[in-house]
Parts: C-alpha cells; sequence; structure tokens
C-alpha cells in the first residue's frame, strides 16, 4: 500500500497512516456495529435519507441525513450547516452517545484529544452512487479533524492533494473502519468511487458513512 508505506514511522498496531495527519483504524467500530445499527434506525425515523441538491441544480447520487446539533445540507442557497432539518422543521436528531464515545476513542487514536463533534453528517450509498472529489470548509473550526465511520458494503476512498489535480490515492474502506483526517490533510480533496453491487451480509446493497464534524467554532 504505497500511501501507507510513505508514512509507515506514524503507524501502530492500531493504525495505519495514510498522510502525515490521516489514519486508518480497521475495524474500530466493529464492536458497536449493532449498536450504532439500532441508533440508525431511530435517527432515520425522525429524519430519513434523502437525496440533496447542489447549488448548480443537480441531485446528489448519495442520500443523506444528520444527527448532532447541527447538519449539513446542501441546496439552491447553497452548502450550510443549520439546527433544524428542513424537512420536519425540527431539530436533527440528537448524537447517541455511543456515537460521540466512538468518535472521541477515533480521534484520540490519531492523536486528537478531546474531540467533541456537533455535527454528524449520515451518508447512505446504494450500488452506483458516488461522492465527486471536493473539500469539506464548511466548518468553522478547521482545527478540528474529522472522523468518519464505514458500515456496510465496501468503497474506494480517493484521497487527493490540496489542488483538484493532484492524483489521488485510492484506498479500500470496509466495514466497520473509522478513519480520523486533521492537520495539513483537513483541507485535502477526496471522494468515493461509484459503489459496486456487493451485498453486505448484514446491511445488504448499502454502505452508511457516519462522518463525524465540528461545524461551529
Ligand atoms: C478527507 N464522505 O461526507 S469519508 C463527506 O465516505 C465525505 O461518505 C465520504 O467526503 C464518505 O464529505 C468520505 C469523510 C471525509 C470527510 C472529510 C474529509 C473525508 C475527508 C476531509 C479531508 C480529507
Ligand atoms: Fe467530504
Amino acid at each position: 500500500m504505497a500511501t501507507g508505506d510513505l508514512f509507515a514511522d506514524l503507524n501502530t498496531g492500531e493504525r495505519e497512516a495514510i498522510g502525515p495527519c490521516s489514519f486508518v483504524l480497521r475495524g474500530f467500530a466493529l464492536p458497536s456495529v449493532d449498536t450504532l445499527l439500532q441508533a440508525l434506525a431511530r435517527i432515520e425515523a425522525a429524519s430519513p435519507y434523502r437525496r440533496m441538491h447542489t447549488p448548480g441544480g443537480h441531485t446528489m447520487s448519495v442520500e443523506m441525513s444528520n444527527c448532532g446539533e447541527w447538519g449539513w445540507t446542501s441546496g439552491a442557497t447553497g452548502y450550510r450547516y443549520q439546527r433544524h432539518d428542513p424537512l420536519s422543521g425540527q431539530p436533527w436528531p440528537a448524537l447517541p452517545p455511543a456515537f460521540a464515545q466512538l468518535a472521541r476513542d477515533a480521534a484520540a487514536q490519531a492523536g486528537f484529544e478531546g474531540f467533541l463533534p456537533d455535527a454528524c453528517l449520515i451518508n447512505r450509498y446504494l450500488p452506483g452512487a458516488r461522492m465527486a472529489l471536493h473539500q469539506d470548509k464548511n466548518e468553522h473550526d478547521l482545527s478540528a479533524p474529522i472522523v468518519s465511520v464505514s458500515l456496510g458494503m465496501n468503497a474506494t476512498f480517493l484521497f487527493g492533494g490540496h489542488q483538484r489535480h493532484c492524483k489521488a490515492a485510492r484506498i479500500a474502506l470496509y466495514h466497520g473502519d473509522a478513519v480520523v483526517w486533521g492537520g495539513e490533510d483537513r483541507l485535502r480533496f477526496h471522494g468515493i468511487l461509484p459503489l459496486k453491487a456487493y451485498p453486505h451480509p448484514q446491511l445488504g446493497q448499502q454502505r452508511i458513512n457516519l462522518t463525524f464534524r465540528k461545524a461551529m467554532a
């Protein structure tokens, strides 16, 4: 794995470095999967997955929901964080304690102590869904890392550089993997290749990605 090797001096038994401040924690969420799925079912009942529109008028292929104090939304008026789910007019479902604990523990494993996310974007990919190369820069506190947890079908993560044209590394993400991005890697371009239809034994034909953020300073 070329990317990992470049930063191998940062590896431990628990983490694989994919950048100077980015780490894959293989299987980190596996012990919590059942708890996470139960909490997700309650979130989905209150704030169902939906396909949002880009400011340019396209419909995203990924379905999204949120939990936590702030939820990421996209629409004709742009990308932003909102306290309320525009579908229900209600606050987003609270961040389940198991989510907060997992995000905090994963961040600590990567050297970011005391991570307290105030937003969790939940991405659901069905076969063919993808996420084009982009930067996450709608958060006010860029000093905090982003933690992601992958559930269900495998995906190929694209990890680019600080400019769109930089060649992106391909990293396979599996059910239960956590990834932490921070520091100088926080604004790197990244994306997900179109999801292949290899059903997962527990989740079937879908991939769910939880991304924990600190949206407000
Ligand atoms: C890398 N989600 O929601 S993991 C996103 O798997 C997003 O659903 C992908 O990109 C997914 O914005 C990738 C999350 C992620 C988030 C922020 C990053 C990866 C990142 C910031 C810098 C580098
Ligand atoms: Fe992103």
